[in-house]
């Protein structure tokens, strides 16, 4: 179990490194130019690194640690501002709520000024894998918590919405027995545990569910499921690449990035997935060895990992959060 909460946190990471270098590209111009992309390829901050994906996992892993598990809006802006550095390449929405939060904005204000009735980009679930972990045990629990640390940066629904599936996705793969793993279960599954308001994200996956056994045909899944930052074209294209490839870490997320598009968070969502089914030890050493150290580097996401699961054994998650609020 506890390699499985860091096979969440790691993957996360591990997906992001290895897309980075590509993010932007179509498919085509990767299969074109690259074939595929296997290794962790040369990057501006070097081999290994990771973006804002990880960066922000990192922060929202330290404040639930911080707060016995619990999602607290205030401390989250508190450390997204302190762990923010723009060549991580965040998101435009951030870099202009940095500058509202520095300003002094109430943080919900803040949020609703994004956009058109604020952000639905995939920000709120590339970084959900510490709340998915830790909340496994109660979908009710886990539900409000990813939607509550989605509303910090992410006012429309259909971004807290996407982060909410996103981290139910990771509970329900962490849940899962790999011996006994059915793709087609795994979606009822999850479709099940949306409520009813999440009509956008039951539709996706409900066409995931029609295209299991079209994965190679990528114009075909990228026209019908997305592959851009907006996160209802994109957390449910995760988790087809997730249930195309559950059996392997490796394949899972070498096929996430030939999709293109937004390929670090594509990969990094799908990472967090299939690390909570396989755990930390599916990681291939060549990636491992790739992996950016130092300070919140690899070996501190382990740790956070560790810690969480500590967390959860000792605290028993599953109860309630008070200030939680389903009014989607
Ligand atoms: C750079 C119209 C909207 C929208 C709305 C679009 C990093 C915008 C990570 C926006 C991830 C983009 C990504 C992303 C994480 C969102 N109307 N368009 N209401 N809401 N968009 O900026 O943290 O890569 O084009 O809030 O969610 O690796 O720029 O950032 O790929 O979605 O950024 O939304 O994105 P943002 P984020
Ligand atoms: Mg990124
Ligand atoms: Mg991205």
């Amino acid at each position: 179990m506890e390699e499985r909460f860091v096979g969440a946190l790691i993957g996360t990471f591990v997906g992001d490194a290895l897309g980075m270098p590509v993010e932007g590209w179509s498919w085509s111009r990767i299969a074109r130019e690259l074939g595929e992309v296997r290794e962790m390829l040369p990057a501006r901050l070097g081999r290994g690194t990771y973006t804002d994906d990880t960066l922000l996992m990192i922060a929202l892993a330290e404040s639930l640690l911080a707060n016995d598990g619990r999602v607290v809006p205030e401390d989250l802006v508190q450390r997204f501002r302190q762990v923010y550095d723009p060549r991580r390449g965040f998101g435009a929405g951030m870099h202009r709520l940095i500058r509202l939060w520095e300003q002094g904005v109430p943080w919900e204000q803040a949020a609703r000024q994004l956009f058109d009735g604020g952000s639905y980009g995939n920000g709120a679930a590339m970084r959900v894998a510490p709340v998915g972990v830790l909340y496994h045990r109660d979908v009710r629990a886990l539900y409000d918590a990813a939607v509550l640390q989605a509303r910090v940066t992410h006012a429309h629904p259909l971004g807290q919405q996407g982060a909410a599936l996103q981290a139910l996705a990771v509970a329900q793969a962490l849940r899962a027995d790999v011996n006994t793993f059915s793709p087609d279960e795994f979606l009822e599954d999850l479709e099940a545990s949306l409520p009813a308001s999440a009509e956008t994200y039951r539709r996706a996956l409900m066409q995931a569910g029609d295209l299991l056994d079209r994965w190679e045909d990528r114009a075909l899944i990228v026209r019908r499921l997305g592959n851009r930052s907006a996160a209802h074209r994109s957390v449910p294209t995760a988790i087809y690449a997730f249930l195309t490839h559950w059996h392997s870490f490796e394949e899972a997320l070498v096929y996430a990035v030939s999709l293109g598009g937004d390929t670090d968070t594509l990969a990094a969502m799908t990472g967090a997935i299939s690390g909570a089914l396989h755990g930390v030890q599916a990681v291939p050493s060549r990636w491992w060895d790739a992996l950016e150290r130092g300070p919140r580097g690899r070996d501190e996401v382990v740790t956070l990992g560790k810690r969480i699961y500590e967390l959860w054994r000792t605290r028993g998650f599953g109860n309630r959060q008070e200030n939680a609020s389903t009014s989607l």
